[in-house]
C-alpha cells in the first residue's frame, strides 16, 4: 500500500462517500439556481428546482450543460460569485471560435491544488522531488494546476512550460529532476532529442512520469516507461471543471481515480442521453460539487470511458475511470491543442478563391504532432501565378490561426480533387492511430 495523500478522504466507505456528494450536490444546486440565471432560466423552463434533488439519483432530472452553453454566456456568464472573487481565469477552444472560460476563487485554487496533491502522491511523488513541469503555463490549465500540486506536498517544482526542448534536456540533468510531466507526444519527442544530445534517457534517474492532456495508447505508454526507464501515470482533466486533476492514476496502474468529493461522475449513451451501468462504456458527464467560482453541473465531456467501483489494491475508495479512448464529437487534440472541424471551416469561409470543400490531416512524423489542412482551389486561381497561390495560401493560414492558435501547413489541390462523399464528408483524417 502506497502513501495516501488525503486518507480521511481517499479512504472513505461508499456510503460516506454518497452522503457527502449527495449534501454537496443538493448546496451547488440551489447556489446555481440562484446566482447563475443561465441555470435558473435553464431550470426554470423545465421545471426543476433545487428541492428535487433528494438522491444522488435524481441528478438525471437535470439538463446537461454542454461547451455551447459556455459559449453563449461567453465570457463570465457561468459565474456564480461576483468577478472580485475570482483570482483566476483559464481558457481553451469552443466549438465554433470563441473560447471556453473557466474562473476559479481563491478556495478553488487551493481545491485544484488539493487534486493534485493526491495525484502526485499517487505517483509516489513526495517533499523530497524535483518536478520538471513541461505543461505549458499560461490559459491552458496544464502547467498551473500540476504546479498548485507540487506547490502543496512541498515538492520543487520546475515551470519550465512547454517548448525549447534541448534546454530541458539540459535542465533535467543539471537539476537533478526526479519527475517530469509531459504530454505523451511530447514525453516521446523528449526522449528523442535527449538521445540526440547524447542523453541516454533511462538514466536520468526519473521514479516516476506524469502525462496527460491528449490520447494515447497502450503501446505509447509502454514506449515512454521504456524510454525513460520510469513508470508513467495517466493524469485527466479538462479545463470547463478543473484542469488537470480531476482523476489521476495510482501505483496499480488500473485506471484513474475521480476525486469524488469534487465531482460526481456519470456514463451516458451519447445518443439516448440516458445513464448507463457501472462497468458500461459511454461518454462521461462530470458536475463540480464543490467549485465556488463557476460550478457546472452534468457537464458532457465527449470523452469515452467506463467506471469501475471495485475496490483497489493501493487502498484508495474512489472510482476508478478508464482510459479515454475515444470522443463522441469530432474534437482533435494536436500538439495539446483543442481544435475543432468546424473552426477550420470557418476559417475557410472568409477566404475567397477556394472552394468550401476541404480536409485535415493530422499526423505524427518524429514523434511530434503536424497538421495539413487540404483545400481545393477555385479554377480560376488553379490556372493562375504562382505567386499568388503562394498570397493566398498564407492568407488562409492566419486565418486559421487567428481561430485555433496554431500554425498549420495549407495545401492547395485541384478543384474537384477532394473525395465526395454521399453522407457525412470525411474531414478529419487522423493518422495517429490513438484509439
Ligand atoms: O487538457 C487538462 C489537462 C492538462 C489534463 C494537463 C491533463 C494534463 P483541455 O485543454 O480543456 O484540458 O482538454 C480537455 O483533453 O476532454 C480530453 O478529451 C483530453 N484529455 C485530457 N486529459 C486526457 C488524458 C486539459 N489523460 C480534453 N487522456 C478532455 C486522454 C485527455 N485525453
Amino acid at each position: 500500500m502506497t502513501t495516501i495523500w488525503n486518507k480521511d478522504a481517499e479512504g472513505m466507505s461508499r456510503e460516506d462517500i454518497e452522503e457527502l456528494q449527495l449534501k454537496n450536490l443538493q448546496a451547488t444546486v440551489k447556489n446555481v439556481y440562484e446566482n447563475v440565471p443561465y441555470y435558473k432560466k435553464k431550470y426554470s423552463e423545465i421545471g426543476v428546482f433545487p428541492e428535487d434533488i433528494q438522491y444522488l439519483k435524481d441528478i438525471e432530472k437535470l439538463p446537461f450543460t454542454t461547451k455551447d452553453d459556455l459559449r453563449e454566456t461567453y465570457p463570465f456568464g457561468m459565474f456564480a460569485v461576483s468577478p472580485k472573487k475570482i483570482i483566476e481565469v483559464h481558457s481553451s477552444s469552443g466549438t465554433t471560435g470563441k473560447p471556453v472560460v473557466s474562473g476559479y476563487t481563491r478556495q478553488d485554487i487551493d481545491d485544484w491544488g488539493e487534486t493534485m496533491a493526491r495525484g502526485l502522491t499517487m505517483m509516489g511523488v513526495d517533499e523530497d522531488d524535483i518536478i520538471q513541469n513541461t505543461h505549458g503555463y499560461g490559459l491552458f490549465t496544464g502547467g498551473f494546476g500540476v504546479h498548485y500540486g507540487a506547490h502543496k506536498i512541498g515538492s520543487t517544482v520546475i515551470p519550465i512550460s512547454t517548448g525549447q526542448t534541448r534546454r530541458q534536456i539540459e535542465i533535467m540533468e543539471d537539476f537533478n529532476a526526479s519527475m517530469i510531466i509531459f504530454t505523451p507526444s511530447y514525453g516521446l519527442y523528449l526522449a528523442e532529442v535527449a538521445k540526440e544530445e547524447g542523453v541516454d534517457p533511462k538514466k536520468l534517474g526519473f521514479k516516476a512520469i506524469g502525462f496527460g492532456a491528449e490520447m494515447w495508447t497502450e503501446e505509447m505508454r509502454n514506449k515512454i516507461e521504456e524510454s525513460f526507464n520510469a513508470p508513467a501515470y495517466n493524469i485527466y482533466g479538462l479545463t470547463e471543471l478543473m484542469g488537470p486533476g480531476i482523476a489521476v492514476e495510482c501505483s496499480e496502474q488500473k485506471g484513474l481515480h475521480i476525486s469524488e468529493d469534487y465531482f460526481y461522475p456519470e456514463i451516458i449513451d451519447s445518443k439516448t442521453k440516458k445513464t448507463l451501468d457501472p462497468g458500461t462504456k459511454g461518454e462521461l458527464v462530470l458536475t463540480n460539487l464543490k467549485r465556488e467560482g463557476m460550478p457546472i453541473i452534468r457537464f458532457r465531456t465527449k470523452d469515452i470511458t467506463s467506471l469501475d467501483y471495485d475496490k483497489c489494491d493501493c487502498g484508495r475508495t474512489f472510482v476508478r475511470m478508464a482510459r479515454i479512448t475515444g470522443r463522441s464529437d469530432d474534437m482533435l487534440k494536436v500538439k495539446g491543442v483543442a481544435i475543432f472541424p468546424s473552426q477550420i471551416e470557418k476559417a475557410l469561409l472568409k477566404a475567397n478563391d477556394i472552394e468550401p470543400h476541404y480536409q485535415i490531416i493530422v499526423t505524427r512524423p518524429n514523434l511530434m504532432d503536424d497538421i495539413e489542412v487540404k483545400v481545393e482551389a477555385s479554377e480560376n486561381l488553379f490556372f493562375d501565378e504562382v505567386k499568388e497561390m503562394i498570397n493566398i495560401k498564407n492568407k488562409i493560414g492566419d486565418y486559421i490561426e487567428n481561430e485555433i492558435g496554431l500554425r498549420v501547413k495549407v495545401t492547395l489541390v485541384e478543384p474537384k480533387s477532394i473525395p465526395r462523399s454521399e453522407g457525412k464528408a470525411v474531414r478529419v483524417i487522423d493518422e495517429r492511430n490513438l484509439h
